[in-house]
């Protein structure tokens, strides 16, 4: 039993980890992407953005410091540049960048900003995610709408680039490019992140897997290992979180056709393994540390049991090294060559997170305790914390991924904070809301939050409130275009997905055709009141109606 004084004082020693990697940064790294921990300096990695400070920002507001997040929030929009000629990864640069800044605008209110009048529907960090966003868009222009992995920010695709990539870069855009959509209203973001998700269900094999790379021009797959973890994670878990985040039940049915698959041919005694993607049968017995956010994930689908039995698993592969080898054999219980590193990843930590949350059960603040302390011994250097390249020796990297900041400290601290705004359940009156979009009509907040594969929080609320405006805006737009123009149809002054992409997203604060002083009512949002039928989405976990 951890008691709740010792749960503060943990959060008092989980922050001053955080500042002691940030601060470093800061220090010594900044503007690259990365700290180098043990040659204290920095390094570009995956851009050349400021990575970790992107991917840090949110993690400022969870802490509770919005001083520091104001500063960064505006020294971001006036260095970060994405007009350059860098080859980025999509799916990195979609997850953390973009991400990361969609998530700071949205908490901006919060870290009592300045707000522009339309927020969350418009402000600076919004754009600047969105202009991410869109030098990744010619990574999709492909004839099955299957992204690239890699796109030049300032080209666009080299055309000596690979056609094959693997199955999360190509499923794992949704929650970002459909909050983009519907916060700017813009379909372009979420149409081609659509596109790809349709194609890539269509791949599936007979026995209804996929497998782990894929040719994005000629939809053939070229590694038929299926399985949870590398490569695929993301791609299971956005199915779920945008079925959350959008209310979509499609993507809900598309993720329980694939996880009755996947439970049929590669559960066996609560771990799961790889298995050839046609026949099912076993081709690597291996756990992998990546696939250590699947107990979180079945935790917000309700399957409680099955989520204790496999985190159980992992947490002895834990306790066996102090932190989880990135392959470990099933067989043999032991590490496999060359995969003994640990990159300080979240993912056990996250799902402890999601399964106190649901249980109340200690054992996953001690697994955060465990976590925290071997950090601390193992990874901490004078200038911040270095990746385990060997968890036998506990020899290290000279690296510090900028997940480290985003996530591991993030669901951490979030651990042991079960009151935090972020976990929801607020009541309101207590301040745990807030208002936003024009004249205060938008709850934020109120439908909990969904956390991208980079830990960073999206608002259902916001993205419900901003598209029903937007609707609004385009039904008045159509009424006065047809008074103006009775004989053109409705809507169709509008130009199509492909036509608009690159043009600047049209601003929702933007007032037409209201007399001067004239204010249009909208209802109050609470939260989607109108949820697809027989389920439940409550504070970001789904429940069956007979749960
Ligand atoms: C993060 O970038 C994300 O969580 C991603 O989904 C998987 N890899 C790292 C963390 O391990």
């Amino acid at each position: 039993m951890i008691e709740m004084s010792e749960q503060v004082c943990l959060g008092e020693r989980i922050k001053s980890m955080f500042y002691h990697a940030y601060n470093s940064y800061l220090d010594n790294a900044f503007p690259y992407d990365e700290l180098r921990p043990l040659t204290c300096d920095g390094q570009d990695t995956w851009g050349s953005f400021s990575l970790t400070l992107i991917d840090a920002l949110d993690t400022l507001l969870v802490l509770g410091n919005q001083t520091e997040f104001q500063r960064v929030a505006s020294i971001l929009q006036d260095t970060v540049d994405f007009d350059i000629d860098v080859n980025a990864s999509v799916f990195e640069t979609n997850i953390r960048v973009v991400g990361g800044l969609l998530s700071a605008h949205l908490l901006a209110g919060r870290a009592g900003m300045e707000l522009e009048p339309g927020w969350p529907c418009s402000g600076p960090l919004l754009r600047m995610a969105a202009e991410a966003a869109r030098r990744l868009i010619p990574a999709f222009q492909t004839p099955t709408g299957m992204p690239y992995g890699t796109v030049n920010l300032l080209h666009g695709v080299s055309p000596t680039e690979t056609p094959v990539t693997c199955t999360a870069g190509v499923g794992t855009f949704i929650l970002e490019f459909a909050t983009l959509s519907r916060l700017t209203g813009d379909p372009t973001f979420e149409d081609v992140a659509r596109r790809a998700l349709t194609a890539l269900w269509k791949t599936r094999s007979d026995i209804g897997l996929v497998g782990n790379h894929i040719d994005v021009l000629s939809k053939k797959w070229v590694a038929q290992d299926a399985g949870i973890g590398a490569g695929v994670d993301s791609y299971f878990e956005y199915l779920v979180k945008g079925a959350i985040l959008l209310q979509d039940e499609e993507l809900l049915n598309m993720f329980h056709a694939y996880d009755a698959a996947i439970q049929n041919y590669t559960r066996f005694d609560d771990w799961y393994l790889w298995v050839q993607m046609h026949k099912g049968t076993v081709s690597m017995p291996i756990f992998q540390s990546l696939e250590a956010f699947w107990p979180g994930l079945q935790s917000l689908l309700g399957n409680l049991d099955s989520a204790v039995r496999t985190f159980q698993n992992y947490y002895s592969v834990w306790r066996q090294f102090g932190g989880l080898p990135e392959f470990y054999s099933i067989p043999q219980g032991y590490t496999v060559d060359k995969r003994e590193g640990y990159p300080l990843r979240p993912e056990l930590i996250e799902s402890a997170m999601y399964l106190f949350r649901a249980t109340g059960d200690h054992t996953y603040l001690q697994l955060g305790l465990d976590a925290l302390e071997s950090i601390e011994k193992v990874s901490r250097t004078p200038c911040g914390y270095a990746s385990v390249k060997d968890l036998r020796d506990h020899q290290l990297d000279n690296r510090m991924e900028s997940f480290f900041l985003a996530e591991t400290i993030k669901y951490l601290y979030l651990l042991f904070d079960p009151t935090h705004f972020l976990h929801g359940g607020g009541m309101e009156g207590d301040g745990s809301w807030e208002e936003g979009g024009e004249g205060g009509q938008c709850v934020l907040g109120a439908g909990g939050f969904i956390f991208n594969t980079e830990a960073h929080p999206l608002d259902p609320a916001a993205l419900y409130c901003c598209s029903r405006h937007s609707k609004e805006r385009q039904e008045l737009r159509d009424a006065l275009l047809s008074l103006s123009h009775p004989k053109k149809k409705a809507g169709s002054q509008s130009k199509p997905a492909d036509e608009r992409a690159g043009e600047p997203p049209q601003s929702q604060s933007e007032s037409i055709a209201l007399k001067p002083g004239e204010k249009k009512t909208l209802p109050t949002l609470s939260c989607p009141v109108q949820p697809f039928s027989a389920r439940l989405s409550v504070l970001g976990q789904v429940f069956s109606d007979n749960s």
